[in-house]
């Protein structure tokens, strides 16, 4: 412990003892300082922990000689500050630009059951959007967007259902395609996503058909704050749960009571007793 005095041989002594969850305590730091005027201060080097007892007491020195030390005060330090804020969980471009490419398989190799020379898709569309809105999903009823492509290939009234939600600020744009035909081929469409509209959803009609479509919804383009460089997904087909009819050509046997989207099983999509995918959508990031 150093010691000082001032020019009249006075100082002060400090000593600060921090107090453990079991009550011992442990020597903080100790000084002595010279006395200035009245009121003499010492601000201790050691940093303090939050929420934690502390105890002090202080001495008069005069010429290497101590007085009585002082009753011990007691203070506690506040808690601690709450931790900042995790980092914000976008990407560092608050849009990109994507291609989405549609590559059909669809052939009488793939799907050779009731195979139709006339196969092909209706014109795709889809839009971006948030995760406040789903234009479909597995296990809900068609909306009669949905149904209408699904059933007849027509972008209408699904463009509506978007642009309502557009409107609503759930979904940031629409775009759309070419229809593919004939099949096997590849098609694609460009759209721009942002941070706030990051969840993309893309159908196209199988067609003919009664009521089947391929699509996507709600793929997340951000992942791990980044936006995603290229996504594959395979493309089942779905049926849209609006009409009956069992086969690419069968005729309009509309569906009383609507059944929820579902996958289709059994024939004519089935060969060697799977379900052999139509093809598959890429997104690929451009820019
Ligand atoms: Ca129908
Ligand atoms: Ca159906």
């Amino acid at each position: 412990m150093d010691q000082y005095v001032d020019a009249s041989g006075l100082g002060l002594g400090f000593a600060l003892w921090q107090v453990g969850a079991n009550g011992m305590t442990t020597l903080v730091e100790g000084a002595t300082v010279p006395r200035n005027g009245t009121t003499t201060t010492y601000t201790v080097d050691a940093t303090l922990e939050y929420g934690t007892e502390y105890r002090w007491r202080g001495r008069g020195v005069l010429d290497g000689a101590y007085g009585p030390w002082s009753d011990l005060a007691t203070f506690m330090t506040g808690p601690a500050p709450p931790p900042p804020p995790p980092a914000p969980m976008v990407p560092s471009d608050p849009q990109a630009v994507y291609i989405a490419i549609f590559e059909s398989d669809w052939s009488a190799a793939t799907h050779p059951t009731d195979y139709t020379d006339n196969a092909h898709y209706s014109p795709m569309i889809g839009a971006t959007h948030n995760r406040s809105v789903q234009f479909w999903q597995n296990g809900m009823l068609a909306t009669p967007g949905i149904e209408n492509m699904a059933e007849t290939g027509s972008q209408s009234p699904l463009d509506g259902e978007m642009q309502a939600a557009i409107n609503s600020g759930m979904a940031g744009s629409i775009f759309r395609g070419r229809g593919l035909a004939p099949t096997p081929r590849l098609e694609n469409v460009q759209f721009t996503a942002t941070t706030d509209f990051s969840y993309v959803t893309l159908v196209s009609r199988i067609a003919p058909s009664p009521d089947w479509f391929v699509g996507v919804n709600s793929v997340p383009l951000i992942a791990n704050d980044e936006w995603r460089q290229e996504i594959v997904i395979s493309l089942f087909p779905w049926d849209a749960g609006t009409d009956n009819g069992p086969s690419y050509d069968s005729v309009d046997v509309d569906t009383v009571t609507a059944q929820p989207i579902s996958l289709l099983q059994g024939d004519p999509v089935v060969k060697n007793g799977t379900v052999a995918p139509f093809g598959r959508f890429i997104f690929r990031r451009l820019q």
